[in-house]
């Protein structure tokens, strides 16, 4: 199977570890297209940035190659029900993908992420998601994403030491990893912390996988339903539902 891992930002460095953190996973069998976005920010660290990046996220799902599952590499899950609406492969954010994957290792979890803005964000993203009863707190590291990158950003080790604040502040048992450029760290952190670490590239990677295989597909029964056909204007004008979507999804055809 073929599974498209978006970046919805536009640093190409930050797909490069997140193919490799996908496919260091991905069974034999599973394909891994990891894409940069054509448009929009350098780093999603805010409401604006991930309004933005949807249409990149969007033009990556409607233009080809076709894949039988996608990935939004970006913990604000950015357009991830407007992408379940254009396609009707599955669809995972790595946010949601991680929270799951969390409730199955652990009562409780914490989320560790990168400036105090994504944390609130990823706060909404735990009531969207039903998972009040599951995440502890989500905490900030005060580190910028293109940051990661950098060793002299010190990142690991901020990022360790809000993760050991998690586990005796939180009374946490598992941690979830709050910015897809954290995906190199899970196996680091958990090394030193003997407790899960949960990247959601690599959960959602194993549950695109798990749910393809499965004969899965996002129902289109309801608000999933493609985009109802209308005219568009200005700008958008070339994202009218009927003109572009019916043509691509008409020649979805993955092995
Ligand atoms: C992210 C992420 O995963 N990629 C990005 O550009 N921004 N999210 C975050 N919480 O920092």
């Amino acid at each position: 199977m073929r599974i498209k891992l978006i970046n919805p930002n536009t640093t190409q460095s930050m797909t490069d570890l997140i193919g490799d953190a996908a496919r260091s996973v991905a069974a034999p069998g599973t394909e891994i297209l990891a894409v940069t976005s054509r448009s929009g920010a350098a780093s999603i660290e805010g409401h604006y940035d991930e309004a933005m990046s949807i249409i990149g996220l969007v033009d990556e799902i409607m233009d080809g190659p076709a894949a039988d599952a996608y990935i939004i590499a970006c913990f604000g899950d950015p357009g991830l029900l407007a992408a379940r609406e254009i396609t009707g492969a599955p669809v995972f954010g790595i946010a949601e993908a991680a929270m799951h994957a969390a409730t199955f290792v652990a009562t409780g979890f914490s989320v560790v992420t990168t400036l105090e803005r994504t944390r609130i964000i990823a706060e909404q993203l735990v009531r969207n998601y039903g998972m009040e009863h599951h995440c502890r707190r989500v905490r900030a590291t005060d580190v910028p994403v293109l940051e990661l990158e950098k060793p002299e950003s010190n990142a690991r080790a901020i990022i360790l030491a809000e993760c050991e604040r998690a586990l005796s502040e939180d009374r946490s048992e598992a941690i979830v990893l709050g910015c897809a450029g954290m995906a190199d760290l899970a196996h680091y952190l958990e090394d030193r912390l003997q407790v899960p670490v949960i990247d959601g590239v690599v959960a959602g990677v194993k549950f695109a996988e798990a749910i393809v295989g499965m004969g899965l597909k996002t129902s289109k029964r309801g608000d999933l339903a493609y985009p109802l056909p209308k005219t568009y204007r200005g700008k958008l004008a070339g994202y009218a539902p009927d003109t572009r979507l019916a043509s691509t999804e008409k020649s979805r055809k993955v092995s």
